[in-house]
């Protein structure tokens, strides 16, 4: 897959100018970046802070699998943008389900997937990326948040940045495509923040308040990217969609 980029100097949501690419039969491989974002959005309705120096972009994927295994895709990408990012920084950069790139406890980035389907298959994926490097880091966030530039305490240059960051992605993806999820699964494995054993609050539905949640342990991933947690009932597999973590 060749990727194929547009810059524009703001935009109200990446994700949200793609999607209307996607529906006039854009091409997977296409990526719109914005400097600043206007509307930059999170996942469940939050808003995502888009200054400029920032990473704000949006690939548009057609992968030929079920709806289902959707939620692949987005510790695929976490995955890869976490080792890429060591690799080329040296930043101890870890993931959080479903889809957070952390350093220790502070928020790097995130990721935010929407797709259309029909009868259970992938029609577009939309996977919009927001990481924080070179912008002014947003205050009040859920968890304290930090930047590439603050880690390495110099400007990267963001060409640079989304070149390391789609050449991983895209290699990733293609190797999913052929290799299955696998190898992605036990990536996420050592890059984890959230250990195999460890407590959790399962928040479900997502805005369940302050305090509440039910502990639970976290037992993996599955096979489709859901986290498999053990409550007081029994198992349950989750989904980015349905529930928020505390750790
Ligand atoms: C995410 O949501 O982490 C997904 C963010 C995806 C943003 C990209 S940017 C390009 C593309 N176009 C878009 O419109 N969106 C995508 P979530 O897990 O819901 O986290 C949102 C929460 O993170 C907010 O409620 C804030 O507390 C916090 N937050 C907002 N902006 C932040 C920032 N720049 N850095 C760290 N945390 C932030």
């Amino acid at each position: 897959m060749i990727y194929q980029t547009s810059v524009f100097e703001v935009l109200d949501s990446t994700s949200d100018a793609l999607k209307k690419l996607a529906r006039s039969n854009a091409p997977e491989g296409t990526v719109v970046i914005a400097r600043e974002q206007s509307a930059g959005k999170g996942r469940l309705g939050r808003s995502w802070a888009s200054p400029r120096g920032g990473a704000w972009f949006s690939l548009l994927l057609r992968p030929p699998i079920a709806v289902e295994r959707a939620g692949c895709t987005s510790i695929l990408i976490a995955v890869s943008l976490a080792r890429a990012l060591r690799e080329r920084w040296g930043i101890p950069v870890g993931v959080k389900w479903p889809n957070d790139l952390y350093i220790e406890n502070k928020k790097l980035g995130g990721i935010l997937i929407e797709l259309s389907s029909q009868a259970h298959k992938i029609e577009w994926l939309i996977a919009g990326i927001g990481v924080n490097v070179n912008n002014e880091i947003p205050r009040e966030t859920r968890v304290p948040a930090t930047s590439l530039a603050r880690e390495l305490g110099r400007s990267v240059s963001l060409e640079e940045f989304f070149d390391v960051a789609l050449e991983a992605i895209v290699r990733d993806y293609e190797r999913f495509l052929t290799e299955g999820f696998e190898f992605a699964r036990r990536q996420w494995q050592e890059l984890s923040i959230l250990g195999v054993g460890e407590h959790v609050v399962v928040c479900s539905p997502p805005t369940l308040g302050e305090g509440l949640g039910e502990r639970s342990q976290v037992l993996g991933l599955s096979e489709s990217g859901k986290l498999i947690v053990r409550t007081a009932e029994g198992l349950r597999e989750l989904t980015g969609e349905e529930v928020t973590l505390k750790v």
